[in-house]
């Protein structure tokens, strides 16, 4: 059961952590899954499904400078539950679940199933502070949050997460914009992406070392920031999002597999 705690934290600060969620081997396997996945990966594989480092070079062999687990500098590949089956188990895990089943006192269907993933030396300023809730608009109701699963040591300068608390209390139909910032001697199309009227700067950023098998959640208007990795290996997280059985995607737009897929029913995993 949720405490009233976390409950009081989900309303006030729009996130909190669960620390262990998830056991060694639960991390061990939920890694070995990743790890498969990513090795079956070449460039020719980017879609909208499956990202890679703007900022990747690639050498002579063709082989771009990531290491052993992502040599294609991989940040990002989406519906998993459909690419493994340990990640779909995964997106239906009773200790997820319920947690947000008792959020929300109600049922919830999954949204989204997908890694973030920081590569050895990877500069993400380029990620920018954001919400997600822009991306999910319109919906009956705000009842849409995420999970992320560590499977790494992840801190302010190793892919971790920063977020700022309260940020979330803001009606679906005042998203503050965001904002594209050109930077001098970046790429191509690269922008800093950022939020209208927001100064991280001036902000109570929170930045917290995780662990491997502790769980983010978060409400999906959170003001947060995925985090660059000055480590020499690469960092994964998996992030789960859900919505409550009441919250209606008003326009169809959620073109995530996940999106059609149930949860649990009268609070039990289906
Ligand atoms: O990877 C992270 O630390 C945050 C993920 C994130 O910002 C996102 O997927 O919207």
């Amino acid at each position: 059961m949720v405490s009233q705690a976390l409950r009081r934290a989900d309303a006030d600060d729009g996130y909190f952590i669960l620390r262990g969620l998830f056991d060694a081997d639960e991390v061990a396997s939920l890694k070995a899954a990743m790890h498969e996945l990513l090795a079956e990966v070449t460039p020719e594989d980017r879609s909208p499904d499956i990202g890679f480092d703007p900022w990747t070079r690639l050498v002579p062999n063709g082989v771009a400078d990531g290491d052993a687990n992502n040599p294609y500098r991989v940040i990002y590949m989406n519906d998993l539950h459909l690419r493994h089956s340990r990640l779909d188990a995964h997106m239906r895990s009773t200790k997820i679940a319920e947690v947000f089943c008792d959020l929300w006192d109600a049922d919830i269907n999954a949204f989204q199933s997908a890694s973030v993933i920081k590569p050895n030396q990877q500069d993400n300023a380029y990620h920018g502070w954001h919400q997600d809730m822009p991306d999910y608009v319109p919906l009956s109701n705000d009842r849409n949050g995420c999970v992320i699963t560590y499977l790494d040591e992840m801190g302010p300068d190793t892919g971790g997460t920063s977020l700022v608390a309260g940020t979330h209390r803001v009606p679906l139909d005042a998203l503050p914009e965001r904002t594209y910032t050109e930077v001098d001697g970046w790429p191509g199309k690269l922008r800093r992406r950022g939020i209208a009227g927001f100064d991280p700067a001036a902000a109570p950023v929170v930045s917290p070392e995780f662990h491997p098998g502790d769980a983010l959640f978060f409400h999906s208007s959170l003001y947060h920031r995925a985090n660059s990795n000055a480590d020499e290996v690469s960092k994964i997280g998996l992030i789960n999002v859900y919505m409550a059985a009441d919250c209606v995607d008003l326009t169809a737009r959620n073109q995530f597999k996940a999106g059609e897929v149930r949860v649990t029913r009268d609070r039990w995993v289906r």
